[in-house]
């Protein structure tokens, strides 16, 4: 992809991601869209066209199991270790940036590849772009999950109050949740995978900083 993104290739790529996804999931999809433009007129206004579109490809291989997930890796040359194969659920991150990458080459660049690659466990040094793709995952209006609610909330009731203060509230609401998603692993007795400890700590030093914007 090396041209601006029109609103007609976004129309027309909601009908081409349509047959990656289940019936619920495509819902999601084009919630999570949604969210990633309201975030992006925040934070990115600029990208709010690459946002939708890293969006609407972030969950392509959501549907499969790990068998063709691991088929995906020798395809596409992505290494995994045995650490990953105990959180089989952060696979479809890395196997959906490369097929999105084959599939949507017209579409797509490092940037929007990044937003997928990096939307189911954050990382050490994310960028404002990654973690939109994360927030509006987490918080998109489709969502009734407790834990999604409750971080929808804390960050549209929360925006209201902070003013000037946008940016740190968006760390802060970045770091909530990942205090939920790392609490829910633990209960359940699941891996916390180390890019979501990298991230937590990457927001918890942002905080640290007068501004909390540093590095933004
Ligand atoms: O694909 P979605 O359901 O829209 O959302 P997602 O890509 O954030 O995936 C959520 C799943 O990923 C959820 O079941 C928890 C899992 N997950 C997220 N971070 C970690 C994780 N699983 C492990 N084991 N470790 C993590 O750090
Ligand atoms: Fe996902
Ligand atoms: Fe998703």
């Amino acid at each position: 992809m090396s041209h601006v993104i029109t609103e007609e290739e976004i129309i027309l790529l909601r009908e081409r991601v349509r047959p990656y996804l289940k019936k619920k999931r495509y819902a999601h999809t084009l919630a999570v869209e949604k969210e990633a433009e309201r975030l992006g007129r925040m934070f990115l206004p600029d990208k709010t066209e690459k946002l939708r579109v890293s969006a609407l490809l972030h969950d392509i291989t959501k549907r499969d199991e790990l068998e063709k997930q691991l088929q995906y890796c020798g395809t596409f040359g992505i290494i995994y270790s045995n650490a990953d194969l105990l959180s089989p659920k952060t696979f479809h991150a890395k196997t959906g940036a490369a097929l999105a990458a084959r599939d949507f080459p017209d579409v797509t660049d490092p940037e929007i590849l990044s937003g997928i690659r990096w939307h189911t466990t954050g990382r050490d040094g994310m960028t404002v772009f990654e973690a939109i793709i994360y927030l509006a995952d987490y918080i998109e209006e489709t969502r009734t999950f407790p834990d999604c609610v409750e971080l929808r909330d804390f960050f549209y009731d929360g925006k209201e109050r902070s003013g000037d203060g946008m940016l740190r509230h968006f760390t802060e609401t970045m770091i909530r949740s990942f205090d939920l998603t790392v609490g829910n692993l633990i209960a359940e007795g699941k891996q916390i995978d180390p890019d979501t400890i990298g991230a937590r700590n990457y927001y918890i030093r942002k905080l640290g900083d007068p501004d909390g914007s540093r590095d933004q």
